[in-house]
């Protein structure tokens, strides 16, 4: 029953239908021979702070566009200088009072003329079609007006051959950023409105192809495939390869390769109607849940995914083809086999790509009403039938628009939207249409409209119990039993926001252990910062806030694996490295090495083993390896050669790499694909320097000096070695907090990044207690400690001497009680800038930290100080090199600076001060000083993990206070 709409008087954009005069929804033609014009290019645009009221004259052919600006189609018109952008991750940026939108609702009017190309068919009709607008369109052509639409990430098509003429046709678009819509669009990202995907005229040639439906099913048991096409216009289909030539409606198994994310074989084929002729690809690919685990062709699949929003720099959700593949090679070269498109369908070109290079994919319904968890979920549209139009409307466009993809295998209903009668409905349509897929929904932990349980954030320990179907019980049994029986994904984990995300090879060891985990989504691919540049024309990254918005949510919108340019992150190195299908095991001293082949389809034969002998970071040896073609899930025992006689005494690490052995779509040979490092502890270390005679302390006039070093006499601080001017080092327990260090502010448990600040843990106060000078050494006793607390560390700085080196032992007391980990723990110390090299044997080349250092290769490593460090948009503690043993900073002259570590330490360089660090907000309040370069030598650094919006750093990563000892060698470089 339907009741009499109480906004029968609302206008259009405020109306909650989906809209009115679109045709119904239909599959993606991404190549026909039916002719087409790209309607995009320069249009007239002009701006009206509102809805513009009744004025819809601008429509009119004969209306002077005099005055009017240019605006590009495809483009959001806020970042070509009409409006400005805006973020928020929930908050709705209007008041909550659906359907209703404000009158401040920017209105962008569009008007294109265009002339039908030379040799367009004359008979048949037309349809004009739009990819993509934000949020809410109403057309004319001609003066006619077409009807209005919303969904802003969703096709939307018109019938327009009767109006079209040859020459001077005028399209007018009329778009609103505010609409009904805007209550289903509420996901965490910019709001970006405007006309951002092409508009295309297509003709439709009588006898046109019209929908159809690609059924092309894999039987894992035979070898089979069986394909069956349902058209509404009747036609044949023929797929050359397999020999098969067939009308619609009938069906054929035949053998056939199957299609999956590894092996993504598609066979071209062709729809050919009287009318038309549609080109197909086809993967044979079946989809199921069997036995509490979702399997294609199967097997079980472990989803190595990432959320992929549609984003670039300058043109916001406007992402041209180039840049679509780049994302996906990308993706491959990093292991990463599958994408959630958060939280809307994407480009529908994205999907083509996805079926061509072999990407696993669930396809997100336009939809999210995250910001109605502010009022207690009240007046959710997904709970209120007023909207269950809009809602269906959505799922078709969806379906319809993408069921003919093989690598779409999970549909979901959108995201964030709390539970409500119009998912299920939602559910209920999608299941009928299409029920050869699973069906995702995070927000409903019930799982009643779902086929899998999935969660966003779930800490480890929650994700193991789950993986031992031994979660927590849901209060109804028969729900709980259904759930306790579903596969288990995590849509989102491992936040990306700034340095990190920590915490990801537990995660991956979980999903390694339990057959039910099957996987999860690093929230997410991609930084969201908008280029902009200084006025001197550095160019930097904006985030929320930014554009002057009364209501953002700051630089959350930076939470990618990419930064914003598409420069991978280290938390997508380590991502790689965490996922990677091969697993190289083994014992350096034995040789003994254990190949295991993580694929779920493929065999290792596409795959080329070498391995590496390296004394003290130089390469002494390689060769290739002989690994059998493990089929997926096997595990082979090698062994390495022997380790080469003739090599020096020294550190010595077996590094086993798997690289591909031919060219593919995505990357070329040699491409490294998986790698491990193995120590052979039993080569013979090298000698210690033989030991000099040890000097002693000694005045001389205003200085103290020992051995190479210059002291203050006062403070005990070392001002020159080897006639290099430092300063420092002293203890140092402050890093710029990251935003996982800051964390959520829902977040449950105790967030370090403010309490540190609370208790001042960046203007630590440092007090010399004593200087003596005991025999040959020279010892500094201190107490480092916040103001307003007495909670402190005592430390002693026992520096000696032996010809050219200088050696520090450091050893630390905290004193009080300590509720909190420290951020770092070690000294810091200044050279001159013109030690601007870095040449380092130990963890690289790229940064790391206790919890994200998987990636981390033991090396020789050189780089400017420049390079060591990671742009994060906000900047934020960054560039620690793991597991160093030693390392030098170096003049153009060669002079500098090099310091042993005992035990192994994490070395950090920059040309700016932690504290500048923590005060910069943007990457271009960043100058680095002409004078000087600052150096951190932590024995210990606290992890990063995932606070920002899931789970802290692991107990085994934490940096607990406590006594410590280590030491330093210094020396001058000859
Ligand atoms: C989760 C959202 O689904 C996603 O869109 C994004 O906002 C992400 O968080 C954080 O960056 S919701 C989260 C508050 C649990």
């Amino acid at each position: 029953m339907t009741s009499p709409s109480p906004h029968r008087t609302l206008p259009y954009y405020e109306d909650p239908s989906p809209g009115s005069g679109v045709l119904p929804p239909r599959a993606w033609v991404a190549e026909s021979d039916a002719a087409r014009l790209d309607l995009g290019g320069r249009w007239a645009f002009r701006l009206s702070p509102t809805a513009a009221g009744a004025d819809e004259s601008f429509a009119q052919p004969g209306h002077p566009v005099t005055g009017w600006d240019e605006l590009p189609v495809p483009a959001h018109w806020v970042l070509h200088g009409h409006g400005a952008p805006a973020y928020t991750n929930t908050p709705y940026p209007f008041p909550l009072d659906p359907p209703r939108v404000p009158d401040e609702n920017p209105t962008g009017d569009h008007r294109r003329v265009f002339d039908l190309p030379d040799g367009w068919p004359a008979e048949g009709g037309a349809v004009l079609r739009f990819e993509g607008v934000d949020s809410c369109a109403k057309v004319w052509l001609n003066g006619q007006e077409l009807g209005s639409f919303k969904g802003s990430r969703l096709p939307h098509e018109f019938a327009v051959g009767a109006l079209l003429r040859p020459r001077g046709n005028v399209l007018a678009v009329r778009v609103h950023q505010w609409s009904s819509g805007s209550y289903l669009e509420d996901q965490d990202q910019w709001w970006l409105p405007g006309i951002f995907r092409e508009v295309t005229l297509v003709h439709c040639p009588p006898g046109a192809v019209g929908d159809f439906t690609v059924h092309a099913s894999y039987d894992h048991a035979d070898g089979t495939g069986t394909l069956r096409v349902e058209a509404d216009v009747p036609g044949r289909v023929t797929v050359p390869e397999l020999g098969l030539e067939l009308a619609t409606g009938e069906s054929a198994t035949v053998p056939v390769e199957p299609w999956t994310a590894e092996t993504p074989r598609l066979y071209p084929a062709e729809l050919v109607t009287p009318g038309e002729r549609v080109r197909l690809r086809v993967g044979f690919r079946t989809v199921a849940v069997v036995d509490g685990i979702l399997r294609v062709n199967g097997r079980r699949v472990l989803f190595r995914g990432v959320n992929r929003h549609e984003f670039h720099p300058e043109h916001g959700r406007a992402v041209d083809r180039a840049t679509m593949r780049r994302d996906l090679l990308l993706m491959k070269r990093h292991n990463i086999n599958a994408v959630r498109t958060s939280h809307y369908p994407p480009h529908p070109a994205f999907l083509d790509l996805c079926d061509e290079l072999g990407l696993w994919v669930i396809d997100e319904c336009d939809l999210e009403t995250h910001g109605f968890h502010a009022v207690g979920w009240r007046g959710n549209p997904v709970d209120d039938e007023r909207w269950t139009p809009a809602l269906l409307d959505r799922a078709a466009r969806t379906v319809e628009r993408d069921k003919n993809h093989p690598s779409v295998i999970v549909w979901s209903l959108g995201n964030e939207c709390g539970t409500g009668r119009g998912l299920t409905a939602m559910a209920r349509w999608i299941r009928d249409r299409d029920p050869s897929r699973p069906l995702h929904y995070e927000g409903d932990r019930s799982c009643a409209d779902t086929d899998l349980y999935s969660r966003m954030y779930a800490p480890h320990e929650e994700v193991e119990l789950i993986g031992r179907r031994a979660e927590e019980p849901l209060d109804d049994p028969e729900l709980d039993a259904r759930r306790r029986a579903m596969p288990f994904l995590l849509c989102e984990y491992a936040h990306a926001m700034g340095n990190g995300p920590g915490g990801l090879s537990e995660y991956q060891r979980l999903f390694e252990t339990y057959e039910r985990c099957q996987g999860g989504f690093v929230w997410e691919w991609i930084d969201h910062g908008l280029a902009r540049r200084t006025e001197d024309g550095r160019t930097y990254f904006a985030y929320g806030g930014d554009f002057g918005e009364d209501l953002h949510d700051g630089n959350f919108v930076c939470d990618g694996l990419l930064f914003p340019d598409r420069s991978p992150s280290p938390g997508l190195v380590e991502y790689k490295k965490v996922i990677e299908p091969v697993r190289i095991e083994g014992d350096g001293d034995t040789g003994a090495l254990r190949i295991t082949n993580a694929h779920d389809f493929t065999d290792l034969a596409h795959l080329a083993f070498g391995w590496e002998y390296a004394v003290d970071g130089a390469v002494v040896a390689a060769g290739d390896l002989a690994v059998p073609p493990l089929g997926p899930g096997e595990t082979a025992g090698l062994k390495l050669p022997e380790p080469p006689a003739a090599a020096p005494a020294g550190e010595a690490l077996w590094t086993v790499t798997a690289r591909l052995a031919r060219d593919t779509a995505w990357a070329e040979a040699g491409h490294p694909v998986a790698w491990a490092q193995l120590a052979h502890t039993a080569r013979p270390h090298r000698r210690p320097v033989p030991a000099e005679p040890a000097a002693s302390p000694r005045r001389d006039g205003a200085a103290l000096l020992l051995g190479p070093g210059s002291f203050d006499p006062d403070s005990g601080v070392l001002t020159s070695l080897a006639g290099i001017p430092v300063g420092g080092p002293r203890l140092d327990v402050w890093r710029a907090p990251t935003d996982n260090d800051n964390g959520a502010p829902w977040q449950p448990d105790e967030r370090w990044g403010p309490l540190w600040r609370k208790l001042g843990l960046h203007r630590m106060r440092h007090r010399t207690d004593a200087v003596r000078t005991t025999g040959r050494e020279l010892v500094v006793s201190a107490r480092v400690a916040p103001a307003a607390t007495d909670l402190g560390l005592t430390v002693e700085y026992r520096w000696s001497a032996a010809g050219e080196r200088l050696r520090l032992d450091v050893s630390v007391t905290p004193e009080g009680e300590w509720r909190c980990p420290l951020p770092r723990l070690g000294v810091r110390l200044t050279v001159p800038a013109r030690c601007g090299t870095a040449r380092w044997y130990g963890g690289g080349p790229g940064e790391a930290y206790p919890d994200t250092c998987a990636a981390a290769r033991t090396g020789r490593w050189e780089m400017t100080v420049d390079a060591l460090q990671t742009p994060y948009v906000r900047p934020q503690e960054n560039g620690a090199r793991a597991g160093v043993r030693w390392a030098q900073l170096t003049a153009p002259d060669g002079g500098g600076l090099r310091v042993e570590g005992s035990p192994h330490f994490w070395f950090t360089a920059r040309r700016w001060s932690t504290e500048q660090l923590d005060a910069a907000e943007h990457t271009c309040d960043l100058v680095p000083s002409p004078d000087t370069v600052w150096v951190n030598l932590d024995h210990r650094q606290h992890g990063i993990g995932s606070q920002s919006c899931g789970p802290g750093v692991l107990p085994a990563h934490r940096l607990t206070a406590a006594p410590a000892v280590f030491s330093f060698t210094f020396s001058g470089q000859p």
